[in-house]
């Protein structure tokens, strides 16, 4: 039996397409059934349904053999015991900061002032300003990042950003790109050893389908 972890939402529903060129379906859908382990048409794979933050998690310890994970979730995991054979290019997006209007963030850069900064993605945070030398107070926050200085408790934020219209919303602006973000395959060492040929199957349908062109 070979187990997949995947989150429900973007993860979940761009994945179903690779998954079909590897000739696995799903056969529930997870926005309609509360079920957490997921049948497909084939007897020896199934799906789990984890939080995305707890994806690296479950396939480290071998709850799932393999799973679908964004470069985001993988690096604040640290990603210790995970094989990453394949970058799957699905939900992108990338990491940035952000600050409201009215706050100069080149000018206090410049004058190397103390910025505070809250985020969900601190060890990124913390990386890409103690590489550009910036000092900063992070404020470890678990969502709604653009709440944090619109309320005056920081003066920027590091989030994702897709669309760009959450940051439009909120009065904010990306003042700095840090990383372009997209999904990878991740699989468990010891499973990769004892399922070979099973896994291997799945990661050699996964690359062809994405080479496919569109
Ligand atoms: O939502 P939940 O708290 O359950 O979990 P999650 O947010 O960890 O899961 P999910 O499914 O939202 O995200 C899973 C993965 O999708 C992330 O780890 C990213 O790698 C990737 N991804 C791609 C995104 C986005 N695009 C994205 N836009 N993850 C989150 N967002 C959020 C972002 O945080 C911000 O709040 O969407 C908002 C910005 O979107 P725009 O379009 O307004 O710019
Ligand atoms: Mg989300």
């Amino acid at each position: 039996m070979i187990t997949l972890a995947l989150s429900k939402g973007r993860i979940f529903d761009e994945t179903l397409p690779l998954l079909a060129a590897a000739g696995i379906e799903v056969l529930e859908d997870p926005e309609k059934s509360r079920k957490l382990i997921l049948p497909t048409n084939q007897e020896g794979v199934r799906v789990v349904l984890v939080r995305a933050t707890d994806v690296p998690t479950y396939v480290e310890y071998g709850g799932a053999d393999i799973g679908v994970t964004g470069k985001d979730v993988l690096i604040e995991h640290g990603g210790a015991g995970l094989y990453q054979p394949l970058d799957l290019q699905i939900a992108q997006c990338h990491m940035a900061v952000a600050a409201p209007a009215g706050f100069d963030y080149q000018k206090a850069v410049r004058q190397g002032s103390r910025i505070t900064v809250a985020t969900k993605y601190t060890t990124i945070a913390r990386n890409f300003f103690a590489e550009k030398g910036v000092h900063v107070d992070l404020i470890k926050l678990y969502g709604s990042m653009e709440l944090a200085p619109l309320t005056g408790m920081a003066d920027a934020i590091v989030d994702l950003v897709s669309t760009g219209k959450t940051l439009k919303a909120n009065n904010l602006v990306e003042v700095e790109h840090i990383m372009d973000i997209s999904s990878r395959l991740v699989v468990n060492q010891a499973a990769l050893k004892l399922k070979t040929a099973a896994i291997r199957t799945i990661i050699d349908a996964f690359a062809q389908a994405m080479h496919q062109p569109a």
